[in-house]
């Protein structure tokens, strides 16, 4: 790979690496690090996009019978918002975060395949302009992210909008950047496997690590559900396939059952890495080892072993078996177990501790708070007459925008904040990011919990209005105005990252005082991460070194575990 001659050794920020190395060696790159801040950018850039939606779309719902927008343009605004977010946005930030640090976190010189690692990027883009072309065809997907068949097939419709090729651009653009994904899971899991430092035994892997494996194995055995659905909606579409379409004896459930195999899963996906994150922030910056870090590795084996059993809470309203609905039923409740002892391991790490709360603590720390409510709305739904009442509400759309929004963002919010002084070699401005903080929680919170009371109130989602009922109206616009002071705080986080890349303080190799081996090279890391890679006998490995420069010897095993 290209020169191992590190330039960037003298580099004080990613811009001497950038000047250095010019446009060609980005679209050529196969260095996990450059291929990291590539996803970084193009997700940032399409999250940038699903904010524009939201957007546009409380700005719909900020009175009653608003007509800025007609009914199809709202549903497709929806629609292109949840799958951009999810597929577009949200998973390749994380993926970024996965590609860029598990081999600095390990000691490894690049990822096992990267040119494999450059494929799946490149994928991704694709996938997501072509998504994105649909608009130029003047038809793109309108049945929400979730694609309901046989809503999406053509010769089942009697709208002209259903006729058009969007559902096409969605098929083929969801199946490139599920190959992209299922790409870096294999990647992940043999760089994890096989690269990492000689002496950092399985129970000496950064939680970080841990949780992106554990991502790996969700994005392996549930995105191939989703494939497949989908070229078999293509069969229907265009070869006069009847997989989903009951007028010629298919099954419309079908669909849904491969949709929710998947996308339940997904759900996970969108939040194991984030989980990792808050699990190598949260301690650093109590001074404190994780508590129990044993625990909160099983306890993930266990989320992502039991997030494949739950996929039919999301049908509990089609008619199925009364036995399957206790089956699902029980089984969602489960996954609140493992979930609460995360939350308590975070917290226990916490106690006691001497917090620093700079922004990326502050993130984190709110982050348990909305997750937890995030959390137990869920579980609320898994009781199925609850379920009954207030699916499709927006009591489902307040539900998971606390888990996706103020969980998995909060979450990548920290890590930026956390490691962008690593990728670029400077801080981000703590002044901006603490106002950012606040905007973005007031917001948030302001958004969302009051939309719990819509749903309750029984506002439909997917609608693109609602009545001048009492309530609603105050509901509605008291969230559209929290959700412009949310974007502004989202938009201050970009500013951060552009402003901050040349006028940040330079950030020296471990800033935080950090632990992992990410912390023991420069920032930015020189093309072939590590010049020396520390011994790693602990969970804390630069702490020990620190510790033995100052004489006091390394800790054992079991201090640096817990104490
Ligand atoms: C920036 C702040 C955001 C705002 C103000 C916002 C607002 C909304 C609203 C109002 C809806 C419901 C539309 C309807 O049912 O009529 C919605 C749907 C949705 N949002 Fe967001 N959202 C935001 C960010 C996010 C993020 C970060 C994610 C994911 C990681 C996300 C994922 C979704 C999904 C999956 C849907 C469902 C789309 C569908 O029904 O097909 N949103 N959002
Ligand atoms: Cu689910």
């Amino acid at each position: 790979m290209n020169n191992e001659t590190s330039a960037s050794k003298t580099a004080e920020s990613i811009l001497d690496v950038l000047e250095y190395k010019g446009l060609l060696s980005w679209i050529s790159s196969v260095d996990h690090k450059q291929i990291g801040i590539m996803y970084f950018v193009t997700s940032l850039l399409f999250l940038l996009v699903g904010v524009s939606e939201a957007m546009v779309m409380r700005t719909q719902l900020i009175k009653p019978n608003n007509h800025l927008l007609s009914p199809v343009t709202y549903n497709q605004v929806f629609s292109m918002h949840g799958t951009t977010m999810v597929f577009l946005a949200v998973m390749p930030l994380l993926i970024g975060f996965m590609i860029y640090f598990v081999p600095l976190m390990i000691g490894a010189r690049d990822m096992a395949f990267p040119r494999m690692n450059a494929l799946g990027y490149w994928l991704y883009l694709m996938g997501g302009l072509l998504l994105y072309f649909s608009f130029f065809t003047g038809d793109t997907l309108h049945m929400g992210w979730s694609a309901y068949a046989p809503l999406t097939e053509t010769n089942y419709s009697m709208n002209k909008y259903m006729i058009g090729t969007g559902v096409d651009y969605w098929i083929i653009g969801i199946l490139l950047t599920g190959a992209g994904s299922i790409m870096s899971s294999i990647n992940i899991l043999a760089t994890v496997a096989f690269l990492r430092t000689p002496d950092m035994k399985l129970n000496l892997v950064p939680l970080f690590v841990w949780m992106s494996a554990a991502n790996a194995v969700l994005i392996l055995l549930a995105v191939p559900a989703l494939n497949v659905a989908l070229v078999m909606l293509f069969i229907d579409r265009h070869l006069h396939g009847f997989f989903f379409n009951p007028v010629a004896g298919g099954e419309p459930l079908l669909w849904e059952h491969y949709f929710w195999f998947f996308g339940h899963p997904e759900v996970y996906i969108l939040i194991l890495p984030g989980f990792g994150i808050i699990s190598e922030v949260i301690p650093v910056f109590s001074q404190k080892p994780i508590f129990g870090y044993a625990f909160l590795a099983v306890a993930t084996i266990a989320i992502a072993f039991l997030s494949f059993g739950v996929w039919a809470h999301h049908m509990f309203a089609t008619g199925m078996d009364r036995t399957v609905y206790y089956v699902f039923a029980l089984a969602s409740m489960l996954i609140a177990i493992p979930t609460g002892v995360k939350i308590f391991n975070w917290i226990a790490t916490m106690w006691g501790g001497s917090i620093k709360f700079e922004t990326a603590m502050m993130f984190a720390v709110a982050f348990i708070m909305q997750f937890t409510i995030g959390g137990l709305s869920g579980v609320a739904f898994a009781t199925v007459p609850i379920d009954w009442a207030l699916t499709h509400t927006y009591f489902v759309v307040a539900h998971f925008h606390y888990t996706l929004l103020g969980g998995t963002l909060f979450t990548v919010m920290a890590g930026f904040y956390y490691w962008y002084p690593k990728i670029t070699g400077r801080m981000l401005s703590e002044m901006l990011g603490k106002i950012q903080f606040w905007l973005m929680v007031i917001g948030f919170n302001g958004t969302f919990f009051i939309l719990f009371f819509a749903g309750l109130e029984g506002m439909p989602r997917r609608v693109y209005t609602y009545r001048n009922l009492p309530y609603l109206a105050n509901i509605n616009l008291i969230s559209s105005l929290s959700a412009y002071v949310l974007a502004l705080g989202i938009l201050l986080f970009f500013i951060n990252l552009v402003v901050s890349l040349k006028k940040g303080k330079l950030a020296g190799d471990n800033p935080w005082d950090g632990w992992t081996l990410e912390w023991a090279t420069t920032s930015p890391p020189p093309p072939h991460n590590f010049d020396r890679i520390p011994p790693v006998r602990s969970l804390r490995p630069l702490l020990d070194l620190k510790r033995e420069r100052a004489g006091a010897g390394a800790l054992d095993f079991y201090e640096g575990e817990n104490g």
